[in-house]
């Protein structure tokens, strides 16, 4: 007879955290929010932390390298998507790892045979005013001058007027040798008075810009998370397809953590990946398995060897696994109860796996009761791709602007890997849409919104730490109708798009 559950699976949504002793010192400057990313034994470092516990989806609409170095920039990790050609991957894992602070590659190029009005769409789309003036228009090219405001007048010129013309040409400008140092670039940019400063090759090739806004941001990020030669951490997916060619491939170009990225993980194809990995490097390449919804689950991949596990099946944004297939679990009780085989395995093996909760976080105190669950770390995708450094666009629909965010397996991505799981490979349906996400700004100031809120309640919970929150959360369920008492209720609210109070 089949095995039913005693408890209906349940959402964040069901469950609060109830308030312990908060001492004078448990301030929000002294919660530290360092977790595990990777296994270890009982009493050593953990080979790999982050300064904050969010890591980014491996999804087109989420993680490219521009994202990666955004998160990395606040202490999390992005995990590059997999769903593109392996060179491709590669190539992103290798910008966002040969990256560096400070030096921008250039994203606005024109060639000098275009003309001003090029200059004035360029400038709209990007919002950028210094254009890089390239023999071909790439970003590479052998640089042959430079646009600002400064050089044309919209008003006074035809806007056909080629850019040769009125460009600063390249023997007019103050550049910096590829090679130098931030500060080295630095003084240029003070010493001439100057906003921008492009870098060049002994052959004239354009490799990065050093703007002096992007110099003063970087002496900010306090919790930045980078290897021991000062790159940013960056991850990467791999499905349990091509991985004997796309692990090398992202491991050369420098990806500091895998992830095997599966709608269903509890699978022998996630254990022969892993077996592969562990036969061909040893421990010195790190690697995360999943989705698992139960503690069976995550015993195989333990078992198998993943140096972390990613729990839920059904519970994203985007996702439609569970009216298509009828599978998938409420994402809080998959984590209670894989955090509870986790801290079993623990007591019995002395190694701690960490946990990643993936994908049904809404609020920012979802994630605080993630973590007071049993996760050291979460996966977001629609929290991620609200923001300017997500890699799709942002539109106005009906006044409101939005970014675009699509599901891996939607017809959009086609990234039937992820729910490959052998037989005929034309038989592919949907699990996922695609959809509008509200914008929401930099992915500076949210996380740090958010990460603010998570540490305030820790500090009510009465905990400094995420272990301690862990250990000493009280959680609760509700009833229907105290999630009614928890919103405002009984009152008129008053119409706050005229200048309001709220
Ligand atoms: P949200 O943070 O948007 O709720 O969920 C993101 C997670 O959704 C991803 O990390 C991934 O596990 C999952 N996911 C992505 N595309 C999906 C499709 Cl098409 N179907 C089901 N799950 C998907």
């Amino acid at each position: 007879m089949a095995q039913f559950y005693k408890e209906p699976s349940r959402t964040f949504n069901e469950y609060l955290l109830v308030p312990g002793l908060t001492t004078k010192e448990m301030t929000v400057e002294n919660v530290s929010l360092k977790t595990p990313i990777v296994k270890f034994r009982k009493g050593e470092e953990p080979p790999l932390s982050a300064n904050i516990p969010l890591v980014s989806a491996v999804m087109q609409a989420v993680s490219d390298d521009n994202m990666a170095v955004a998160l990395a920039k606040e202490g999390g990790i992005s995990f590059i998507y997999n769903s593109q050609p392996v060179e491709e991957e590669a190539a992103m894992v290798k910008r966002a790892k040969t990256y560096k602070s400070g030096f921008v590659r250039s994203d606005s190029n024109l060639r000098p045979d275009q003309t001003m009005q090029d200059v004035v769409d360029l400038k709209k789309r990007s919002g950028h005013s210094t254009i890089a003036i390239t023999e071909d228009g790439t970003a590479e090219g052998k640089m042959v001058g430079m646009v600002t405001s400064r050089d044309y007048r919209v008003s006074r010129m035809d806007p056909s007027t080629p850019i040769s013309e009125f460009m600063t040409p390249f023997d007019k400008l103050i550049t910096a040798p590829d090679g130098c140092t931030l500060s080295e670039a630095n003084d240029i940019l003070w010493d001439n008075k100057l906003n921008a400063v492009p870098v060049v090759d002994d052959n004239q090739r354009l490799t990065y810009f050093v703007f002096r806004k992007d110099y003063d941001a970087h002496k900010a990020n306090k919790n930045e998370l980078l290897d021991a030669h000062k790159s940013y951490i960056v991850g990467a997916g791999v499905n349990t397809r091509d991985y004997e060619e796309r692990i090398p491939a992202v491991v050369d170009a420098g990806a500091d953590v895998l992830c095997i990225d599966s709608s269903e993980g509890y699978s022998e194809w996630q254990s022969e990946c892993l077996a592969w990995v562990r036969k061909k490097y040893g421990d010195d390449v790190k690697i995360g398995a999943g989705n698992v919804v139960d503690k069976e689950g995550f015993y195989y991949l333990a078992e198998a060897g993943a140096d972390f596990v990613k729990i839920g099946i059904g519970g994203g944004s985007i996702c439609i696994t569970r009216e298509q297939k009828g599978i998938g679990r409420g994402q809080a009780t998959a984590v209670i109860e894989v955090a509870a085989a986790r801290d079993e395995y623990f007591q019995r093996t002395g190694v701690y796996i960490p946990l990643c909760s993936d994908g049904g976080i809404v609020y920012d105190y979802h994630m605080t009761l993630a973590l007071a669950m049993g996760a050291d770390f979460l996966m977001m995708g629609r929290y991620f791709a609200r923001f300017d450094e997500s890699p799709t666009s942002k539109l106005n629909v009906n006044g409101s602007y939005v970014k675009e965010y699509w599901g891996e397996g939607s017809n959009r991505a086609r990234n039937w890997q992820r729910y490959d799981l052998g037989g005929d490979p034309r038989m592919k349906f949907e699990e996922g849409v695609d959809s509008y996400v509200p914008y929401a700004g930099s992915l500076h100031d949210n996380v740090n919104l958010s990460m603010t809120k998570v540490k305030s309640t820790m500090c009510n919970v009465g905990a400094t730490s995420i272990r301690d929150l862990q250990e000493n959360a009280k959680i609760t369920l509700v009833s229907a109708t105290s999630i009614v008492e928890g919103g405002a209720h009984d009152v008129i609210l008053r119409d706050t798009s005229q200048g309001g109070n709220r």
